[in-house]
This record gives C-alpha cells, sequence and structure tokens, in this order.
C-alpha cells in the first residue's frame, strides 16, 4: 500500500487523545486537518507581512499583495489553470456556486429554460439553483442514480434538449464517494447553448483535476477540504464566462471607477472580490497547494484508492452493515457512508467518538439523495492522505462493539 504514514508528524492535531486513546480522524469531507507548512505559512504572513492588498503605495503592502496573487498562481496552476486571472477567490465552494448562480445564472436564464442537477448533490449545488430557478421561471430537472449509486446516464437523451441552460454536477459525492459523470456531461452539452458548473468541493483534494482537458465552465472548490483555512475556496473559470458573469457583491477592490449613480467594474478576476480578501488564507490555499504538488496527486489518489478498497473489505466483514456507495473503488473517492442494522447513525458515530474514531452522521448536506437511497441519514467514514490501515482496522473493531452495545451480537 501506498505508505504516507510518515507525514502524519505533519499533523499536529494527529497526536490529540480522547480518554488515552489516539484520534482517528475520518471526517475528512467536512474538512481536512492542517500540516505544520500550512499553520506555519498563515503565522508568517501575519507575523512579517500584513498589510491589506492592492492599496497601499508602501513596500509591506506590496508584499502582501505579492503574496495573495502568488497563493493565487499556485493555486491557478494545481488545477491546470492556463492563466491565473481565472482564478476567483471566494468563501470557498458555496460561495463559487452562488456567485455562478446569481452572476451568471439569474441575468441568462428564461421561463422554460431547465437547470440540470444530479440527485447526489450536496445543498450547495441545489439550493443557489432553486433560488435562481424561482426568480427567473427556469425549471430544475434531475438526472437519478443507478444499482451502483452513479449517476444514471440512460436518461440523459430524454431531459437533455435545447431548453437546458445549466448543467450542474458533482465532481465526487460527499455521501457515496461516487465521482459524477463530469466528462460525459461536458460532451452532451458540447455544441448547445448549456454551460457546465463542476462542484469541485470533493474532486480537487482527491484526485488530479486539469481544467482545460475537463471541459467545465466552472469548477468551484474550498481551501479547507485539502488542508487549507477555512474561509477561502475558489472560482475557476473560463475566460469568456467570466467576463460574462456579472459580480454579485459591489464594494471597495472591485470597481474601476465609482460615479454618484453608476460604477465600472475592476477586471477579472477583481470584480468578483469586493472587500478586502482573505489574505492570510489565501496565503495558506497555497501553502496546502503546495504541500500536495510535494506529495504529487497521483500518489494522494493511489493511497486513497488502496484505503478505501481496505475499508470496504473490512466493512464487508461486519454483520448488518450496508454501505450506500459504489462497490468498485476505480471511480470512487474516499468517502463511505454506511449504516448497521437499525442503530440510528447518529448512535453509532458516539460509540465511534468513545473509541477515539471522528466520523460524521446525518443528511450530509445531501437531503435528496438521502430520500432518494430512502434513509434518513447515515455514518460517514472519510479519509485523507495521513489515514492508515490500522485506522480502518480501529474503525472495523469499534463496529463490532457497536453491535454488541446494541444487542446485534
Ligand atoms: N460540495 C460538496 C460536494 C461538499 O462536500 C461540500 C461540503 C460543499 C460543496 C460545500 O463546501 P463549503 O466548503 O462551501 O462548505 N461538504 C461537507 C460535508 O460533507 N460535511 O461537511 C461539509
Amino acid at each position: 500500500m501506498t505508505d504516507l504514514s510518515a507525514l502524519r508528524s505533519d499533523f499536529p492535531i494527529l497526536k490529540r487523545t480522547f480518554d488515552g486513546r489516539e484520534l482517528v480522524y475520518l471526517d475528512s469531507a467536512a474538512t481536512t486537518q492542517k500540516p505544520v507548512q500550512v499553520i506555519e505559512a498563515v503565522d508568517a504572513y501575519y507575523r512579517e507581512k500584513n498589510a491589506n492588498v492592492h492599496r497601499g503605495t508602501y513596500r509591506l503592502s506590496a508584499e502582501a499583495t505579492d503574496a495573495f496573487e502568488q497563493a493565487r498562481a499556485k493555486v491557478a496552476s494545481f488545477i491546470g489553470s492556463p492563466k491565473s486571472e481565472q482564478l476567483v477567490f471566494t468563501r470557498g465552494a458555496t460561495t463559487a456556486l452562488n456567485f455562478v448562480a446569481y452572476g451568471w445564472g439569474l441575468h441568462r436564464l428564461r421561463e422554460g429554460d431547465r437547470i440540470l442537477l444530479t440527485v447526489m448533490e450536496h445543498h450547495s449545488n441545489i439550493v443557489p439553483w432553486q433560488m435562481v430557478a424561482k426568480l427567473t421561471g427556469a425549471e430544475l430537472v434531475y438526472l437519478g442514480l443507478d444499482d451502483d449509486y452513479r449517476v444514471d446516464l440512460t436518461e440523459l437523451d430524454r431531459v437533455f434538449d435545447e431548453r437546458v441552460k445549466i448543467v450542474a454536477v458533482s465532481g465526487m459525492s460527499n455521501v457515496t464517494g461516487a465521482r459524477g459523470p463530469v466528462a460525459e456531461l461536458v460532451a452532451a452539452a458540447d455544441g448547445t447553448n448549456a454551460i457546465v458548473v463542476v462542484d469541485g468541493a470533493q474532486l480537487v483534494p482527491h484526485d488530479r483535476v486539469d481544467v482545460a482537458s475537463m471541459g467545465a465552465d466552472f469548477l468551484a472548490f474550498s481551501a479547507h477540504k485539502m488542508l487549507g483555512p477555512t474561509g477561502i475556496g475558489a472560482l475557476w473559470g473560463k475566460e469568456e464566462r467570466l467576463e460574462e458573469m456579472e459580480p454579485t457583491e459591489g464594494g471597495g477592490e472591485m470597481i474601476s471607477d465609482v460615479g454618484l449613480t453608476e460604477s465600472r467594474w475592476a477586471p477579472v478576476p477583481h470584480k468578483f472580490e469586493a472587500g478586502t480578501p482573505p489574505i492570510a488564507q489565501a496565503v495558506g490555499f497555497g501553502a496546502a497547494v503546495d504541500y500536495l504538488d510535494k506529495i504529487g496527486m497521483d500518489t494522494v489518489r493511489d493511497h486513497e484508492r488502496e484505503l478505501t478498497a481496505y475499508a470496504l473489505e473490512r466493512l464487508a466483514e461486519i454483520p448488518d452493515l450496508r454501505v450506500y456507495g459504489p462497490r468498485d473503488v476505480e471511480g470512487r473517492g474516499g468517502a463511505v457512508s454506511f449504516e448497521l442494522g437499525d442503530i440510528h447513525a447518529h448512535d453509532i458515530a458516539t460509540i465511534l467518538d468513545d473509541h477515539g474514531i471522528a466520523v460524521r452522521a446525518g443528511h450530509h448536506c445531501a437531503k435528496p439523495l438521502m430520500r432518494h437511497l430512502h434513509v434518513p441519514a447515515t455514518a460517514r467514514a472519510s479519509f485523507y492522505i495521513y489515514n492508515t490501515p490500522a485506522e480502518v482496522d480501529r474503525l472495523a473493531e469499534a463496529l463490532l462493539d457497536a453491535r454488541r452495545v446494541f444487542g446485534l451480537a
């Protein structure tokens, strides 16, 4: 198995114990832990470079601006963006998707137009579209799932017609781990008037992404799910789409001129970055992609594929346990949702916590998916570079304990 255990020492929090047991952190789909390299980059920025960006004429402000723009260049290059200006810093994936919905969708959708989604989307790739559909009279249509929890494309021909103006799809589900059919939907949209928006919140941290070959119009993701700080994420867009898109927040930094009744916008990406941006967070985001680049995203992916395969194997040994997600680790990420007998997911998470194991329980901000699967909630273990097979073993042992506690064994 790809051994990344040496890098665990970069993550101070992994040394924490609960009731004498070493923390097993299996909630990286919610947010990842941070290596010292990221923590120190943020710390050093505040100690040595802190000033507002794009404003001051003094050298310290120029240094802060350089650090901020260098971070943009690093993140842009991490996803293969031809230009760093195509990378807009946002508060996270949620804000990025709202920018597209309100900045692009609201101005272009008309009554009768369609927004095509899949039932496995996170709320942040559903709710903004619902809000904009309500304002424009557009209609939402959904692709369902097949028996292996993958998006079912057999209905695509029926739902994809000239009314579809926006296709919004997750690159990877935060619940089932299934990859979204990005390539297939980009191909379907090719030559039509539809744009493709990819929610990359789970995809970008876990696999190599190259926007140039992906072919989508927009890609949204969050730093905190890929070793970076909270409060920052990114929206990448094709140049012409970003030019077409209107800013949804007005204020300082995003203008080239302001009159009493009208203003003109600054060039892309600044027209979308109103107000003082999250500067230290951007620096931390840059350090996070440096860290991932050093490991190599192919290694990140290999490690996760192997660990997920091992987890699926160990979980299959546990009686009464049902996994909600693809069986084949090709085409799936490291989020593993499951139910154990009729034990409520929150009770499972509580027992796992007694063992020092952190997993998430609930609807995972994907209520339409939960209804589609006919489950009220699942427990979810999700893996990242610092997790080990020994931690999967501890999860399996704790789940056997849960069976005993609830009288299943
Ligand atoms: N899209 C997907 C697929 C996600 O998993 C999440 C967050 C988001 C969008 C929103 O990202 P944010 O950084 O803007 O909040 N997912 C989860 C999760 O699975 N548990 O907590 C947050």
